[in-house]
């Protein structure tokens, strides 16, 4: 057995002592309450569930197990997926180890590419990965185990086996529909000598003399990988996986969520934002991004890319990208462009006045760095986006099936019952 999977068999008995232990003292006691405006407003800031990946404090954003994610970006995905399901950083050894399984696992079926191949040519590349990955299904060794009837304990074994299938085959899958979608010419095989995140970069075909475009798609999967178990699509991983569906299914319907304009899809809005502004304005300025953020506001539109359910400082891993542009290419026009928007639109929002978040979050310079490589087709944003989100959504599934987190069924009540109990 691989080190990743001993180390979880060693930690989740303690895991489960813990949590038998605090259930048993305090099980009664009350971490929140919840408002009629929450039961009519998303149940934004209920809390009603628990994530042990990762935390977002609202004033200082997402933190991987305890880790601020900026202490992260020199880390490979490998180490973050380590990282998430057993809250330890993996010694150099055992991440070499995770990264050779991951490509022992890539291959992707054949009738995979016949399912892509036979969808219309305009079908957005998110519904072609989501496809992708639900068509595997038939691959779950959790569906197998589960019919032969494997021990309730057991049941995070083969979920973390099909997830590890399953994230080892999503870059040549995205890869895949990149070069199929955009007609890039043929598939790219993968390299057995590459990383997980190199050979994704290395299986879109993007021209990378220097390795730069590697670097940037390596700290792009780690910067997106998970964001606390609240948001739409962890949500809905949790809860689609909590009916015991497996992997395939939990990730592929989660993946729908991250694919709405609110949630993932807004990193290609963003771009487009910033793209429609500069064709509008010519050359970029403080005054006419004012008023062209303005002109948006009053057409009843959000600014993508500003505003977030949680934060409430600027997105440390907008930060980060940011970082990582205006080292490698601060004159790249987009980028220049990024940054005077960042200078103009918390100012404009505050005074809007309704977003209760005015900062960037992570889409709103995600495009530029893709942009700036020559990945142009915005509507594949929100895949790379998704390839590594299912890291997070993966290790909080083998998680919960670890601890045998109960079918997810919260009462809902009506607006009849709402105003007889409020009196109204
Ligand atoms: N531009 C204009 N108005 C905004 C806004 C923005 N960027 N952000 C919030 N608002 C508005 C809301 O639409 C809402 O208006 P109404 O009262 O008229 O409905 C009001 O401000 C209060 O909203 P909020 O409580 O601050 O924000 P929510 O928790 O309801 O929504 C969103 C959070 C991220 C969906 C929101 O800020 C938004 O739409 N942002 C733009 C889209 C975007 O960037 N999404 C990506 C978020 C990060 C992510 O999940 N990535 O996957």
């Amino acid at each position: 057995m691989a080190k990743l999977q001993t180390r979880m068999a060693q930690l989740i008995p303690e895991w489960r002592q813990e949590i038998r232990t605090l259930v048993q003292a305090h099980g009664d006691t009350k971490i929140s309450d919840v408002t009629v405006a929450q039961a009519y407003g998303g149940m934004r800031g209920v809390k009603g569930m628990v994530c042990d990946t990762s935390e977002v404090p609202p004033d200082v954003g997402l933190l991987i197990r305890g880790t601020p994610i900026a202490e992260l970006a020199d880390r490979t995905p490998e180490d973050v997926f380590y990282l998430l399901c057993t809250g330890e950083m993996p010694t150099a050894r055992d991440a070499r180890a995770l990264q050779q399984d991951l490509a022992e696992r890539a291959r992707v079926p054949a009738y995979v590419w016949r399912v892509l191949e036979a969808m219309p040519k305009d079908s957005h590349p998110m519904c072609m990965f989501d496809t992708a990955i639900l068509a595997m299904e038939r691959e779950s060794k959790f569906r197998d185990a589960y019919y032969e009837g494997m021990n309730k304990l057991d049941y995070w074994k083969p979920t973390l086996e099909d997830s590890l299938d399953l994230i080892a085959k999503l870059p040549a899958i995205a890869a895949g529909i990149y070069r199929m979608r955009y007609r890039k010419g043929p598939r790219i095989s993968p390299k057995k000598d590459l990383t997980w995140s190199q050979n994704f970069a290395h299986m879109l075909g993007v021209k990378d003399p220097d390795g730069e475009f590697a670097d940037c798609m390596r700290l792009y999967l780690v910067l997106h990988c998970d964001h606390e178990g609240g948001n739409v699509s962890a949500h809905t991983c949790h809860l689609v996986g909590s009916a015991l569906s497996n992997a395939y299914y939990s990730v592929s319907a989660a993946l729908n969520g991250l694919a709405g304009p609110l949630h993932g899809l807004a990193n290609q809005e963003c771009l487009k934002w910033v793209l429609d502004l500069k064709k509008a304005v010519g050359q970029p300025t403080h005054d006419n991004i004012r008023k062209f953020a303005w002109e948006t506001l009053n057409s009843g539109q959000v600014v993508p890319g500003y505003g977030h359910a949680v934060l409430r400082v600027t997105d440390p891993r907008f930060t980060c990208l940011r970082d990582f542009g205006m080292k490698h290419f601060p004159d790249d026009p987009i980028m220049k462009t990024v940054n005077i928007v960042f200078e103009v639109v918390p100012d404009v929002l505050q005074q809007h006045g309704k977003a209760k978040n005015i900062w960037p979050n992570v889409d709103a310079g995600s495009g530029a760095l893709l942009y700036h490589y020559g990945v142009k087709e915005f509507s594949f944003y929100t895949v790379f986006f998704a390839v590594s989100r299912a890291l997070g959504m993966a290790s909080q599934l083998v998680i919960n099936r670890a601890m045998a987190t109960p079918i997810e069924r919260p009462k809902s009540v009506t607006t009849t019952w709402i105003k007889k109990q409020v009196g109204a």
